[in-house]
C-alpha cells in the first residue's frame, strides 16, 4: 500500500513535490513564530477568548504531506453535538463553553484517581505538531496542524493496573453551556473509548491546538483527543474523565445506532456504512467547493503500517 506518511530518514526536500515544499516552508515560518512566543508553556491566561500561540516542535514522521485544510474551514465547519448538529453551529454556540479553569479526572483502574488541571496537562510532556488527516464517518474529510502530544504520556502517568484494558474518553456535558445537550441525538455525556493498546499507540494525540495555537472551542477546547486511524467521531471533544476499564466500554454513537458506529471504527473502504458506501471520500481544503472530486479512502486512512499490525488476524468486518 502506498503511504503518505513521511518517512524519518528521508529529507523531506528529497521527496516532496516543489509547490508542495515551497508551501510547507512558508508553513515552518509560521512554525517559528509561534516557538518565539514561549519557551514551551503557555501562561495561565492562554484559555481566554483571543488565540494565543502554543509553542511546538514539527513532527516530521507522523505528519502528512498534504495540502492542509484552512484554519477558516477546520474551524467553521464541525460536528460538535453538544452545540447544535448543523455544521456551523459549534463555531457560533460553542463562544460560550468556559474553558479555564479546566479539570480532567482519571479514574477508574488505577492505582489511585487523580486530576490533572489543564496547566498540568500542557507542561507533562513537549508539544508536537502532528499534520493528519481526520476522516469523518459521513464521508468527507480534512487535513489538519494539531498541536499536543502522545496520549501514551498521560497513560504512563496515571498509575494504569495490569487489569485495565480498554479506556474511556468522557466529554463535558453541561447543560448551562451546552445548548443541544438536552436534544435526544444521543446519550450524553458524550463518551468514547479505545483498546489500551490503540490509545497507547504513539498516533494517538493529546489535542491542544490547532494551526499553533489553542483549540478553538468548536474543535473541542481545552483538550480533546486526536486517532487519526479512526473515523472523525472517535475524538471525543473538551473531555473532562478519562477512565480504565476492564471491558470494552459503551461509547454514544455505539449506543445511538450500534449497527452503524462499532466499538473499532477504523476508516475501512471495504466496510461500508449500511446506508452509504466509506469507499471514498471529499477532501476539504478550504479553498475548493464542497462538491469536490471525490478521492479514494485509504485503508486505516492511510496509516495502515503503523498501526495494521494491532488488527492482524481480527475480522475487521466484525469488529466494525
Ligand atoms: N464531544 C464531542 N466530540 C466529538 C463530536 C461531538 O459531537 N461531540 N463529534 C465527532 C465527530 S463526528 C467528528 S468528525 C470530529 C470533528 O472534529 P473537528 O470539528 O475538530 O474537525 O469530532 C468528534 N468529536
Ligand atoms: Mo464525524
Amino acid at each position: 500500500m502506498k503511504q503518505k506518511l513521511n518517512l524519518p530518514s528521508i529529507n523531506p526536500s528529497e521527496i516532496t513535490p516543489p509547490e508542495i515544499y515551497a508551501r510547507r516552508r512558508e508553513f515552518m515560518a509560521y512554525g517559528a513564530t509561534g516557538l518565539l512566543a514561549s519557551t514551551g508553556l503557555i501562561p495561565n491566561s492562554a484559555w481566554a477568548d483571543t488565540p494565543q500561540k502554543l509553542s511546538k516542535k514539527t513532527n516530521s514522521q507522523y505528519s502528512s504531506m498534504e495540502t492542509l485544510t484552512t484554519q477558516q474551514a477546520i474551524t467553521s465547519y464541525n460536528n460538535f453535538y453538544e452545540f447544535g448538529t448543523d455544521k456551523s453551529d459549534p463555531a457560533h454556540n460553542a463562544k460560550i463553553l468556559k474553558t479555564n479553569p479546566w479539570v480532567v479526572h482519571i479514574e477508574g483502574l488505577v492505582k489511585k484517581p487523580k486530576t490533572f488541571d489543564i496547566d498540568q496537562l500542557l507542561k507533562l510532556a513537549p508539544m508536537e505538531e502532528r499534520i493528519y488527516r481526520l476522516r469523518c464517518v459521513e464521508g468527507w474529510s480534512m487535513v489538519i496542524p494539531w498541536v499536543g502530544y502522545s496520549l501514551s504520556n498521560l497513560i504512563r502517568a496515571s498509575d494504569v493496573l495490569g487489569s485495565a484494558k480498554y479506556i474511556e474518553f468522557i466529554s463535558l456535558a453541561d447543560p448551562a453551556q451546552m445548548p443541544y445537550i438536552s436534544s435526544p441525538v444521543l446519550k450524553w455525556p458524550y463518551t468514547e473509548g479505545l483498546r489500551l493498546d490503540e490509545a497507547m499507540h504513539p498516533l494517538t494525540l493529546l489535542t491542544f491546538g490547532l494551526y499553533g495555537e489553542v483549540l478553538p472551542k468548536q474543535n473541542g477546547a481545552p483538550v480533546r483527543i486526536t486517532v487519526p486511524w479512526k473515523y472523525g467521531f472517535k475524538s471525543a471533544k473538551s473531555i473532562v474523565k478519562i477512565r480504565f476499564t476492564e471491558h470494552q466500554p459503551t461509547t454514544s454513537w455505539n449506543l445511538a445506532a450500534p449497527s452503524e458506529y462499532g466499538f473499532y471504527s477504523n476508516v475501512n473502504p471495504q466496510v461500508n456504512h449500511p446506508r452509504w458506501s466509506q469507499a471514498t471520500e471529499r477532501r476539504i481544503t478550504g479553498t475548493n467547493s464542497l462538491i469536490s472530486p471525490k478521492i479514494k479512502t485509504l485503508p486505516f486512512n492511510g496509516y495502515e503500517q503503523l498501526v495494521g499490525s494491532m488488527y492482524a488476524g481480527m475480522d475487521l468486518h466484525k469488529y466494525y
